[in-house]
């Protein structure tokens, strides 16, 4: 059973999004994405258009995602990691070796970015 966790905002899903949590999916067997919580989009500096639970509730329906979990600080990656044994961390590569110290607990594997999509895209253009 491998295990697979990533973590993000993903307000608006577009295939962007979608792409990548296929992706990340096909790299094992169980995906949980740590969902940024609205209080630490602030911190991120994210408006984001829907709430947590919206979010979370849109994300719990894509057959590529197994668990939601609060995504709160920075911090917590490790700790998440641990407690539900993942094995490899995936992030899209406009992170490309941030995270690169994560290594230490799991494989970190970084997925080429869909180009031309993005929530602000899609709220600018509509
Ligand atoms: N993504 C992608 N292609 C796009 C847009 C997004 O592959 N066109 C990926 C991002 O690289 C990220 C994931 O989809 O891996 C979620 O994107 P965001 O919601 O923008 O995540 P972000 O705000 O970068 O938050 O602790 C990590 C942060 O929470 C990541």
């Amino acid at each position: 059973m491998k295990r697979v966790i990533t973590y993000g905002t993903f307000d608006v899903l577009h295939y962007g999004h979608i792409n990548l949590l296929k992706r990340a999916k096909a790299l094992g067997d169980y995906l949980i994405v740590g969902l940024s919580t609205d209080d630490f989009n602030k911190i991120k500096n994210k408006e984001s258009y829907y709430t947590y639970i919206q979010r979370k509730m849109i994300l719990e329906a894509c057959r590529y995602v197994d668990l939601v979990i609060p995504e709160s600080n920075w911090e917590q990656k490790k700790k998440d990691i641990i407690k539900y044994e993942a094995d490899i961390f995936v992030m899209g590569d406009d992170w490309k070796n941030k995270f690169d110290f994560l290594s230490k607990y799991c494989e970190v594997i970084y997925l080429k970015r869909t180009p031309d999509i993005s929530t602000t895209k899609i709220k600018q253009e509509l």
